[in-house]
């Protein structure tokens, strides 16, 4: 693996070399020509892409072959409105395909499968690449998109799909739905799902795999590498495995840039080590993992990253104590009596200039009707978890089952009302 990697990244560099000016310019003011590249490890010598090389070079400025030999461009306007794109060659299409299939045969799909695949078509990559994923293990796909609730239960019905593709939120959503048609959600017959695009937790898993009765995995992917399909897991459920022989990852100190060693947790780094249309070279992902050190006991043996501890930059920093959302799920998840359907609010008070976070929890139907005193009790508990938890104090408020906005696509945790 290695060999090939290295034999990939020094055709890479080449390619950048010749054919992107940015890169050029880039790789000359880092002081690093294609010929300083002699092992795998002097990957860390060439300086990082960041999503504001992106911006700045916005749409065609990375392209390293002619507009001819591109396919197929997806993108994504991201959580920070900077839009990113993803330009694809025929053999990009391809690793694409492939990293996908290796994810939907992770979760046991086969020709045998009926996938019926939620996530959003179009621009964003989830829909077109589970897509495609699905088509190359030959399974049968139901492309009906995200949205359209009760459309996914007839069909899911009808047609027996065994897979659903969609984001977790998406996924515990539609569950509740079914519920409340009348329809029990584990009498449809998933028995797996491909769920990622956002956030989730492991108590989340257990909650879609206990309403549906299927095996949740976990999938990830970035518009900017190639969309889902980057890593993926398998039947041991612990880790995605990276598909590293395209999309070779390092785990960096966010604030130094310097290489971690295997197993320790900082911000994912990934380079597309056969891509052709838009080349990346070290791109900080700004999501945080570490790359687990043991063999995993399914038999493959590419590297896996753990599940996401969050981003870099959803990092909320609340009085000065730096505090993921998925944290706070996380603790959320331990209490009894609360859905996963939470939203986090932050301000910062005119007067004091100090920070204030309010967490909006449903609370589950059978504890909603219950007394304002057990009601108060519950809301306290709360309270103290996320101090214990987190070190902050954080105002929470109960809301009634299903008050919060569900998502069909990534699920919105946080307005942050600061003006900072
Ligand atoms: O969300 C690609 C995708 C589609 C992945 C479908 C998986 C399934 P973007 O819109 O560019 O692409 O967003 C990428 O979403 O950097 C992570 O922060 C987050 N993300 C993706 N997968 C996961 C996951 C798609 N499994 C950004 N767990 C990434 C946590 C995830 N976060």
């Amino acid at each position: 693996m290695r060999s090939l990697q290295f034999a990939r990244l020094k055709n890479l560099v080449e390619r950048v070399y010749t054919n992107v000016p940015f890169y050029r310019t880039k790789l000359d003011e880092a002081g690093v020509s294609p010929n300083d590249i002699k092992t795998l490890d002097d990957l860390a010598k060439l300086p990082f892409t960041t999503k504001d090389d992106l911006r700045v070079t916005y749409p065609y400025g990375l392209l390293a072959v002619p507009q001819a030999e591109i396919v197929e461009i997806h993108m994504s306007s991201g959580t920070t409105g900077t839009p990113v794109i993803d330009a694809y060659t025929q053999r990009d299409m391809d690793d694409w395909f492939e990293g996908m299939a290796r994810t939907l045969s992770g979760a046991g799909g086969t020709r045998n499968d009926i996938v019926q695949n939620a996530y959003g078509y179009g621009l964003f990559t989830g829909g077109l690449g589970a897509h495609y994923g699905a088509q190359r293990i030959g399974a049968t796909v139901i492309p009906v998109s995200s949205g359209n609730t009760e459309k996914q239960l007839m069909l899911m019905r009808d047609f027996k799909s065994t897979i659903i593709t969609c984001t977790p939120s998406y996924a515990l959503y539609m569950a509740e739905q079914a519920r409340e048609m009348g329809i029990d959600p584990t009498s449809l017959g998933l028995r797996a799902g491909c769920f990622g695009a956002e956030p989730w937790s492991e108590n989340m898993r257990k909650e879609i795999e206990k309403a549906w009765n299927i095996k949740a995995y976990d999938i990830y992917g970035l518009t900017e590498i190639t969309g889902p399909g980057v890593a993926f897991e398998c039947a041991e459920q612990y880790g995605m495995h990276v598909n590293e022989d395209f999309w070779y990852p390092e785990i960096i100190d966010p604030a130094t840039g310097k290489v971690l060693p295997e197993g320790e947790k900082g911000e994912l780094v990934i380079t597309t080590i056969t891509k052709e249309g838009t080349p990346l070279i070290r791109y900080r992902t700004r999501d945080i993992t570490f790359i687990i050190k043991e063999r995993c006991g399914c038999g493959r043996t590419t590297r896996r990253i753990h599940r996401l501890f969050g981003r870099t930059d959803d990092l909320l920093i609340i009085r000065g104590v730096n505090v993921f959302p998925s944290q706070i799920e996380h603790a959320l998840m331990e209490i009894q009596h609360v859905e996963p359907n939470y939203l986090i609010i932050v301000d910062r008070s005119a007067q004091t200039h100090l920070d204030d976070a309010e967490l909006h929890v449903e609370v589950n139907p059978e504890a909603f009707s219950d007394e304002t005193k057990d009601m108060e009790q519950l809301r306290n508990k709360i309270e103290a978890t996320m101090k214990s938890k987190l070190g902050i104090a954080i105002k929470v408020k109960l809301v009634e089952p299903k008050s919060i906005e569900r998502s069909i696509g990534k699920a919105k945790r946080v307005i942050d009302k600061r003006q900072i």
